[in-house]
């Protein structure tokens, strides 16, 4: 008698829990994916765009109170409340568990519960984990088809080894006889809770994005997270990108950004500098592990692309739009009278009609915006044309550069790298973005978002940082160099000083050259900037005293932010690293020093 499997145990006992109609072994084929889309298109959730203008692809309406991740209600229960950190909302699994009990309970009656084992990295990678996510939403299984290695291939990788259970419910049980919403879906009840100890995700309220196709931010990141601190490893809100010179020396990259600051461009850059080539390993994710040769490797774990649309079109992200040709799931944008698609910045002038996000004919006088602003594009990451050849290579790429970043207006350059591991870590720690426009000579409130991981570090983020700087105490080699990059300060008028998109290959260069031990800097108290001379700003209509403003290293400024870290650091009590306050008391040191050189 062949032996029941982990899958099949679990299987059973989420039936006997949510009572499905039917049940459904997800085997990944064109077929099925196909299948999903008729139920979609009866539905009344999707239709399918023109085939001409958009072969295979469809665009999908979601219900109006649900178009985002909801950070409320998103739980991490780790059996210690300070274990999950300040960054996170916690309960305790037990609590957690006696909420969802009743809410799953049922929950899929009249309804298929579909299976589907998935692969977050190249199966048999030794960087990947596998996953099965059950869930009653046909748009989620569709979806992971294209975000995730799934199905049959997946299962049989399995065998009789370990996955993370992702349970999923739409929260919408059907009566006999009862005709179901274009978009099932409980708002009201909404819970994307996350047992770190257990590894297990459980969904509960919502179809949309980051709270449905758990292989994503779940499961990447927030287990991932926890994973990667016991194992010595990292899993990190970073893209991947590769950056060839142009005597074909090869560098990879990866960097974090808060969500919405320009990730996925930045992934598909055009390069304004002539015959350098950048390439695209991931947008969003990296999991990075050390190789035999002490180096990180990293892999993007994710398959396909789920991008904001508004605000992309050939001028912002051209690799994107041409991704986007065929093959595509458009969530939340409008429909053009042709069948085709639009959205808010993909086209100077609008349509003169368009049907909305929310099915409502549309003109350009209308009050509302086309798309929502939270619209997605969901495409296979195959179909980007700057894909580099050895994204999907098992055993990753070695990662030269960590990139961090935010919005700021003042204070932080456009580059500054830092002098060490546990300097780029600080750095890492006060990634910040002015939650206001931010006018000379005054900060805006800030919102810190550490490593952009705030939404999706699955523990603490002081434990965290402590597990970033216990990498460097037990590397073998050279850790990746770190950089802090600021895209968008602004001048006296409140006009951005730095054109961005392409011409952030510039600022990829001095990085790049950097690793190859090739270009000056300047010791100052953040860190090295380059040199006058170190960034090319050759053709750009930028002023010296435009490019001085830039590269400044503002010593006020800076000294006016260290209380502002410190309340901050308060916040994680004694769980702060010690090398972390070290840090913060050492630059405020030696800003003092630099201000009284000034005198
Ligand atoms: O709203 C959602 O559910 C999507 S959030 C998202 C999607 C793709 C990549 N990044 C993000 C993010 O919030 O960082
Ligand atoms: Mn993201």
């Amino acid at each position: 008698m062949p032996q029941t499997t982990k899958v099949e145990t679990w299987v059973q006992k989420v039936k006997e829990l949510c009572q499905p109609e039917n049940i459904v072994i997800c085997s990944g084929t064109p077929e099925e994916y196909d299948q999903m889309w008729e139920l979609l298109i009866e539905s009344g959730a999707a239709r399918r765009l023109n085939n001409t203008k958009r072969p295979n692809s469809y665009i999908v309406r979601s219900d109006p109170d649900d178009v985002a991740r909801v950070e409320s209600r998103t739980f991490v229960c780790s059996h210690e409340e300070e274990d999950a950190g300040p960054n996170n909302n916690w309960m305790s699994p037990k609590d957690m568990k006696a909420t969802l009990t009743p809410l799953f309970s049922g929950c899929m009656r009249g309804r298929t519960m579909y299976v589907i084992p998935f692969s977050m990295g190249p199966i048999g990678s030794p960087i990947a984990h596998i996953g099965v996510q059950i869930t009653d939403s046909p748009y989620v299984v569709a979806s992971m088809h294209i975000m995730t290695r799934m199905g049959r291939a997946v299962l049989d990788a399995i065998g009789s080894g370990d996955f993370v259970p992702c349970l999923h419910s739409v929260g919408k049980p059907l009566c006999k006889g009862e005709a179901d919403a274009s978009w099932p879906c409980n708002p009201n009840q909404l819970y994307v809770a996350h047992f770190p100890e257990e590894r297990q995700i459980f969904s509960f309220g919502s179809g949309y994005g980051g709270n449905a196709l758990l292989g994503k931010k779940c499961f990447a990141l927030r287990i991932a997270s926890t994973m990667a601190r016991e194992g010595g490893w990292l899993a990190e809100h970073m893209l991947i990108l590769k950056i060839t010179n142009p005597e074909g020396i090869v560098r990879y990259i990866a960097g974090a950004f808060p969500s919405a600051c320009g990730k996925t461009n930045l992934a598909m850059l055009v390069p304004t500098i002539p015959n350098w080539q950048v390439e695209t390993v991931g947008d969003d994710i990296c999991w990075m592990q050390f190789g035999d040769d002490g180096r990180l490797y990293g892999i993007n774990p994710e398959a396909g692309f789920f991008g904001v649309a508004p605000g992309t079109s050939m001028q912002s992200n051209p690799n994107a739009m041409l991704t986007l040709r065929k093959n595509c799931i458009f969530t939340n944008v409008a429909e053009t009278d042709e069948g085709d698609v639009w959205w808010e910045g993909m086209t100077e002038k609008p349509p003169a009609h368009l049907i909305d996000w929310r099915g409502e004919d549309w003109t350009p006088d209308s009050a509302n915006t086309a798309a929502h602003p939270n619209a997605r594009f969901t495409v296979s990451a195959r179909q980007c044309p700057t894909m580099a050849e050895e994204w999907e290579d098992r055993s990753g790429v070695p990662i030269s550069a960590i990139l961090f970043g935010g919005r700021r207006a003042t204070v932080v350059p456009l580059v500054n790298e830092s002098a060490n591991w546990i300097q780029g870590v600080f750095f890492g720690s006060i990634v910040s973005s002015e939650k206001t426009a931010a006018a000379a000579g005054n900060i805006g409130k800030l919102r810190r978002d550490p490593m952009a991981m705030l939404p999706f570090c699955g523990y603490n983020m002081a434990d965290y940082w402590q597990h970033w700087i216990n990498l460097a105490k037990n590397a073998t080699t050279k850790l990746p160099s770190i950089y802090y990059v600021n895209w968008f300060r602004k001048d006296e008028n409140g006009d951005f000083l730095w054109p961005g998109f392409g011409e952030n290959s510039r600022v990829l260069k001095w990085i790049f050259d950097r690793c190859e031990g090739n270009a000056e800097v300047i010791k100052t108290p953040i860190g090295n900037v380059p040199s006058p001379d170190g960034i090319d700003f050759s053709g750009l209509k930028l002023s010296s005293s435009q490019i001085e403003h830039l590269l400044k290293v503002e010593i006020d400024g800076w000294l006016k932010e260290i209380p502002s870290i410190k309340a901050y650091y308060k916040e994680y009590h004694d769980r702060l690293p010690k090398e972390l306050s070290k840090e913060l008391e050492e630059l405020k040191s030696r800003l003092e020093d630099a201000k009284q050189s000034t005198l």
